[in-house]
């Protein structure tokens, strides 16, 4: 059965009112934000190397699930995936070390921007991967921790990857603890979905017998609210798709955008930040200069310090 959380519309505005956050949710979105201009400043410096995917954009999804997740459960990340690091950890310093292969990584500098683990956590980019991997651990979960449950983190371009099926098959069949979160952003690095996805994400989930959620909200509370008791049924057993209609606002990587000027206006007409902002000036300025400078004197503090070691040794 597929349920929708559409947001309230604001009449003044004619489009969705954000509610009022918590001070640590603004600070946390304001965190993964700046982090995400920081590395494409960076990048664009010559000062990073590899390649990058910013969730800019979508930072409130990650952060409106945070307090639903304890530290028992697993989550699984994909390439774009720092957000879901930070509001899991809040460790920026970690994750730029990382990514810019300097002493105090998290991985010691050989994961870098895609391929991080930590307690409970871990992000792969390489696309569909994950899914069964997070399928064992909620079976393993079941077994040895009930109550707990394994996240995993997709794309909607995502869906094209038969391991995703095989993986939903067993968590209906095996009735596993585990929450899909699907961050629809409607294209999948230059291909816009609708041109390569017959049907849908419901669609998909009902023919396995999943529950599926769409979230059209960025409303981080609202969000929260609807979600929650969806998330405690997925701790019994009833595994779950919640989809979340959201918006890349950056490129896909670094510098390859190759959406039109309309589809990435409306991006940033979409963007909570611009939206927040507009919402709630006098909360957002309070808290997001300070965002930003902390993320530059994160950036300063760990491109001073020497490379990362690492050993598998160790
Ligand atoms: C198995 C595999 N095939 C191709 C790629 C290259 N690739 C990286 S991200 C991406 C698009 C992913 O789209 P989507 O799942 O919608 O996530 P989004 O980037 O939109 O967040 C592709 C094709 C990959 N990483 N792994
Ligand atoms: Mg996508």
């Amino acid at each position: 059965m597929t349920e929708t959380l559409v947001p309230a519309l604001d009449p003044a505005a004619g489009r969705p009112g954000l509610s009022r956050l918590a001070d640590d949710d603004l600070e946390l979105l304001l965190l993964i934000r700046h982090f995400e201009l920081e590395l494409l400043r960076l990048y664009g410096r010559g000062e990073l190397n590899g390649t990058t995917h910013t969730c800019l954009g979508q930072e409130y999804v990650p952060v409106a699930l945070r307090p639903l997740l304890g530290p028992a459960d697993f989550v699984f990340s994909n390439h774009r995936g720092h957000g879901h690091y930070l509001a899991r950890f809040g460790d920026a310093h970690g994750l730029l070390a990382e990514i810019m292969g300097r002493e105090g990584a998290v991985c010691g500098g050989v994961g870098g921007s895609q391929h991080v683990h930590r307690d409970g956590y871990l992000s792969t980019g390489v696309q569909g991967e994950s899914l069964p991997v997070a399928a064992g651990v909620a079976l393993h979960l079941r077994r040895t921790g009930p109550g707990a449950l394994a996240c995993v983190y997709i794309g909607d371009g995502t869906w094209g990857e038969g391991a995703v099926y095989e993986a939903l098959n067993l968590a209906a069949l095996w009735r596993l603890p585990l929450l899909v979160v699907v961050e629809n952003n409607g294209i999948a690095q230059s291909t816009p979905t609708a041109s390569q996805m017959a049907g849908t994400v419901a669609g998909r989930a009902a023919a396995f017998g999943i529950a599926h959620r769409l979230v059209v909200s960025a409303d981080v509370n609202e969000i929260r609210r609807e979600l929650e008791p969806a998330v405690a049924r997925v701790r019994e057993g009833r595994p779950l798709v919640v989809e979340f209609v959201t918006h890349r606002l950056g490129p896909h990587s670094k510098g390859d955008d190759t959406r039109s000027p309309q589809a990435i206006r409306a991006a940033q007409e979409n963007d909570w930040y611009g939206r927040y902002a507009h919402d709630h000036p006098e909360h957002f300025h309070r808290f997001d200069g300070p965002a930003r400078a902390r993320v530059r004197g994160v950036a300063d503090e760990v491109a001073a310090r020497p490379p990362s070691r690492w050993s598998p040794c160790a």
